[in-house]
This record gives C-alpha cells, structure tokens and sequence, in this order.
C-alpha cells in the first residue's frame, strides 16, 4: 500500500471501513467533527403555527372523532425538520388539544411529565390525583409523572365552547432513556376525593405544611397556576420595575417547595413585553417553546447565515430551537407563555446563555 498517493489510500480506508462495518464498527475520525460541533448544531428548524391556520383543522378533527375514543384529541405540533417523530424539539413534544361539552378524556397515567396551557375556551377541568381543577385562558397546569389524570367539559354547547389548550410533554427525553411506562383507569374518570382548590391552599399561599409531604416528588405540589395571578404580577412589574432589555417582564414559574422549575424535566415562563418593546439579541442551549396570550408583536431569529421573522398574535404558537439568536418585538405589548428543558441542562450543568449587545 503505498501511503503517499491518495487515491490508494483512499481505497484501502474505504475496504477497512467496510471490513469493520461486519463487526458493527466504525471509525470516530469519520464523525468526530460531527459528534461534538464547534456550538450546538440542532436539527430543528423554528417554526410558526398561525392559530388562524391551525383552529379550523382543530374544529374538523373534533368532528371526526371523540375524545374519548381518541383518547387525546391532539394536533401534535410536529418540528418540520423532525417530521414523523412527534416531537417539536428533540427533547419537547407539544400538540394542541380539543375537547368539547359533554366530553371527556379518559383516565390514565404515564412516566412523561405534561404541561396544559390554556389556549382558548371555558368549561373544561382536569383532574389530577383525585383533584379537579377548572382551565381558563391562560392557566398553567401540570400533570406530574405517574399520576392519574383526565379531563372533561362540564361547560353549556355554545360557540365558544371548544376548549383548546397546548400539551407539553417530555416524551422525547424518556423515550431518549428508554422509561417510558404508560397505564389505563379502569374507570373513564376518577373519583373526586378532594376540594377543587386544596393543593393550591395548601401549597401556593406562600407557606408549606409544617410537615412537608413532597407528594408529588421533585414536581411542584401546585398543579394550578392561574392566569390572574401571574398577569397581576406582570403588568405591576411592567409599571413599577425595570425592564429587561432582553426578556421584557419575564419570570419563572417556581415549586415552591425547592425555588425549582415546576416539573423536573421541564421550566416554564410568563413574560409581558411592553409596548414599543425592542429586545436585544439572545441566544440559549434550551429550546423553547411560545404560546402567545395577549397581544402581538415578532421574533427574528438567525443562525449560521439564515434569518427568519415570525409575526405572531393572540393563540400563536412557535418554536426557537436550540442556539438560535433570537430578538423579541412588540409595538402594541404582548405576554408570552414559553417552555423549555432547562432544568435538565441545569441538573447537568450544560446550560449557556448568551445576552448579546
Ligand atoms: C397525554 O396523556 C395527554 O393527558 C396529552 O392530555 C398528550 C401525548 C402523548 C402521550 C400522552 C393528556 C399526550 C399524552
């Protein structure tokens, strides 16, 4: 074999790799580069589901089919870089889901951890470990890991009955691990054992039992976090403190337990962009997802030598992968609910975050 010409050599690799390839080898020195980039190189492409585009087809499917024999009747929100693996981010699964008076979404539990937020509608209630609580626009709901669950619509059939909301889910990452476990109720609804309202007194008044029970685990033990409370607390922050150049008002939202996200594997957020917001450039390992509530307003996005520009209104949905540099807008103000994986960059201490000038 001679090593100087490469042409030869290229030939000998190429029959070595074919020879190790029987015995499921390969050589790193092929992938290296790849396996570990110079900065996060996702597959994920951002993405922008106008609700305007999305509703009508929401409202057919609800024709279509009930929720009960659906199970969930969802629109899951595909990655379009990510087709056929339901999921929105390699990590994140988010879909919008229907339900109609009447209706109701059996009982079951599963390993994943889910968020609901509520995108549209009144009348609706999920339970939760013998709890029920009612879903307005704009509530935060958590469904922990393995506990029992379902939903219903108690609410009158009038036009704006639909009620929407956006799933969140961790189904990727358990899928990832290989953990994901899943069981029916053997009745469609669970029994109501407890106060609608309980968890959030005992747990989101600022004060914990004596005693502290964790009953759901690491998960927050509030499973309600309604709209009311996080828009008052935005708007005062808007008029009364000062706004970040490059997230506007924004917070976390805490297990007031531990000062942690809500759910171990996924942070959520409500930020109030005021109006004639420009944002500074930002970009974040985690990638987000956003459900608009009020108002509008746009997001640039860029990486590499590729740009985008979502314009976005009230029940919107978008994704920013993984490193791209966004830069939120709003001429008019807007609040934003948005998810992400952070927890899980934290836990591993990979997280990174840049605020750009
Ligand atoms: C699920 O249990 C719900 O409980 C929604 O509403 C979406 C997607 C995949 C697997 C389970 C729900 C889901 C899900």
């Amino acid at each position: 074999m001679d090593m100087t010409d490469p042409a030869s050599l290229a030939t000998e690799r190429k029959a070595f790799y074919e020879a190790i390839a029987s015995y499921s080898m390969t050589p790193l020195w092929e992938v290296l580069h790849a396996l570990v980039p110079p900065s996060p190189a996702t597959p994920c492409q951002p993405a922008l589901w106008k609700y305007a585009d999305v509703r009508p087809y929401l409202m057919r499917a609800g024709q279509l089919i009930t929720a009960e024999e659906a199970v969930r009747r969802v629109l899951i929100l595909e990655n379009p870089a990510l087709r056929g693996q339901s999921c929105i981010t390699q990590s994140l699964y988010a879909g919008l889901q229907l339900i109609l008076p009447g209706e109701v979404a059996p009982s079951h539990r599963h390993t994943q951890s889910a968020l609901r937020f509520v995108v549209e509608g009144n009348g609706a209630y999920t339970a939760v470990d013998g709890e029920r609580t009612h879903m307005a626009p704009g509530d935060f709901i958590i469904t922990p890991s393995w506990t029992w669950h379902d939903h219903g619509h108690q609410g009158a059939v009038e036009a704006d009955a639909p009620v929407v909301w956006l799933d969140g889910l961790d189904i990727p990452m358990l899928r990832f691990f290989d953990a994901g476990f899943a069981e029916n109720g053997t009745a469609k609804q669970q029994v109501v054992t407890k106060a609608e309202g309980l968890s959030r007194h005992r747990y989101g008044a600022n004060m914990l039992p004596v005693r502290y029970d964790a009953p759901f685990g690491q998960t927050s033990p509030i499973f309600s976090y309604p709209y009311e409370r996080t828009r008052e607390a935005l708007f005062e922050l808007e008029t009364h403190a000062e706004i970040d150049a490059w997230d506007g008002a924004k917070l976390r939202y805490v297990n007031p337990a531990s000062g942690g996200s809500p759910m171990p594997t996924m942070a959520t957020f409500m930020q109030r962009l005021p109006a004639g917001f420009a944002g500074k450039p930002y970009r974040q390992t985690d990638g987000a997802v956003f459900s608009v509530v009020e108002g509008s307003g746009s997001v640039t996005l860029s990486r590499n030598d590729q740009l985008w520009t979502f314009e976005f209104g009230p029940r919107d949905h978008f994704v920013i992968p993984s490193w791209h540099t966004a830069q939120l807008h709003s001429m008019q103000g807007c609040v934003l609910f948005s998810f992400s994986d952070r927890p899980v960059h934290q836990a591993l201490g990979i997280h990174k975050e840049d605020r750009l000038p």
